[in-house]
This record gives C-alpha cells, sequence and structure tokens, in this order.
C-alpha cells in the first residue's frame, strides 16, 4: 500500500506519519494510543544509547500492527508462510501477533530493514542475544507510560536508561512470574530469553 520503502535512510515525517495513519485504521483507540507511547518511547531510549531514532519510531509504530486482528487470521498468515508455530502458540495464537506483524510490516508497509522486522517478530517473548533495537522495543513495550499493571514499573523505567539489559532481566522476571502466577502457557523463547540474560548479567558482575 505505500509507495516509499522504508530502508535505513532517515525518515521523512511524512513517511512516519503514514504510518501512523494506518496504524489508526488497523488498531483500536487505546492500542493506537499505546502505539504512539512505545514509538515514543523508544525514540527516547534509542537516542539515550546511541540507536537510530528513526528505526526506534518505526519499529515502535509497527510492533503491535496486527495486534487487533483475529486469532484465525494470525494462524493463517503464519500458516501460509510457513512460519514455524509451537505448542504455545496453538494454544494461544495472539502470541503470533508479533511474528504476523513482522511480515505484515514487510509485506504491506514496505519495510525492508531486518533490524526492524526483527524487533517486531520478538517484542513479546524477547530472543536470546537481542540487538540493541530489539531490547529497545522490548523494554519500550514494556514501560511506556500508559501501563500501569506491572510491578516494579518505576523501578523498570528508572534502570531502562542506565542499565537496558537489566531491563529486560527485570522485565522477564516479572513476566514469567505473572505468567507462573495466572497459569498461563509459557513460550519456551521466553524461558531461553530469561536465562540468557540471567547468564550474561552473571558473567558481568
Ligand atoms: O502486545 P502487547 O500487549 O503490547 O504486549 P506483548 O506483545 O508483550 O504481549 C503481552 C503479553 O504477552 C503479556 O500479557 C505477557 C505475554 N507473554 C509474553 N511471553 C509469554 C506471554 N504469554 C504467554 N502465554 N506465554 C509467554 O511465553
Ligand atoms: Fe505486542
Ligand atoms: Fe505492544
Amino acid at each position: 500500500m505505500q509507495e516509499f520503502s522504508i530502508e535505513d535512510k532517515a525518515l521523512k515525517t511524512s513517511e512516519l506519519s503514514k504510518l501512523r495513519k494506518e496504524m489508526s485504521k488497523v488498531q483500536d483507540s487505546k492500542r493506537f494510543e499505546h502505539t504512539l507511547s512505545v514509538a515514543y518511547t523508544a525514540s527516547n531510549l534509542a537516542a539515550c544509547y546511541g540507536e537510530s531514532v528513526d528505526c526506534a519510531l518505526i519499529a515502535g509504530m509497527l510492533h503491535d500492527c496486527a495486534k487487533c486482528l483475529p486469532e484465525k487470521k494470525l494462524l493463517s498468515i503464519c500458516e501460509k508462510q510457513h512460519m514455524e508455530i509451537s505448542e504455545e502458540e496453538y494454544k494461544k495464537p495472539s502470541l503470533l501477533h508479533a511474528k504476523a506483524g513482522s511480515y505484515l510490516a514487510e509485506k504491506e508497509y514496505n519495510v525492508k530493514n531486518k533490524d526492524i522486522l526483527n524487533a517486531i517478530c520478538n517484542h513479546t517473548t524477547g530472543r536470546p542475544g537481542m540487538s540493541l533495537l530489539e531490547k529497545i522495543i522490548f523494554v519500550a513495550d514494556y514501560m511506556e507510560p500508559g501501563r500501569r499493571q506491572a510491578p516494579r514499573l518505576d523501578q523498570i523505567r528508572k534502570t531502562a536508561y542506565t542499565d537496558l539489559d537489566k531491563a529486560v532481566l527485570m522485565i522477564l522476571e516479572d513476566t514469567l512470574n505473572y505468567l507462573q502466577a495466572s497459569g498461563s502457557v509459557i513460550e519456551k523463547t521466553t524461558q531461553e530469553t530469561y536465562q540468557y540474560y540471567v547468564t550474561s548479567q552473571k558473567t558481568i558482575l
């Protein structure tokens, strides 16, 4: 649908506002508010850590582009593209909004940058060895100012600007605790990501 191609080049204001308009069409108003908040939170983190602010804005703007699709549609997109679907994802297809979103970002919204596509693809579970942009989106998604429920939010918001890896670990820890307490299915990648960041923090200390 877009006539431009989003690569690493500087983002034109008109390009970002096109994406913003597209998101306002495919998301309900609460999700759209969240989207804007993630994009701006991610852009601040990018400025703080020397990542491209433009890439952070695009990834933030598109990270939940598939969030409002029905589960059947998420499954059909992923199956059609022969993406690997885990047992947990079959049990909870909404988890697929990240993978399906990454596909739509490329095909519908013309994003070519692989780091942006990965950041969208891995924003829910994280992955071991995330790039800086992936970590920024993962953290921004959790701590954007509209989020109210999670414990330790103040601490995580502060830590995010001083030690991004520690913020990633705190988020994974709290997410796993929450999922365990609520008896939800836990995706293997979420656990593997947690283990990876526990180990990498230990080697730093
Ligand atoms: O799409 P958002 O709501 O903005 O955020 P998200 O993509 O991080 O999805 C949030 C939900 O995903 C949150 O309730 C925690 C959940 N989640 C993360 N990892 C797992 C998971 N849910 C399950 N069931 N299993 C996981 O491994
Ligand atoms: Fe999401
Ligand atoms: Fe989100």
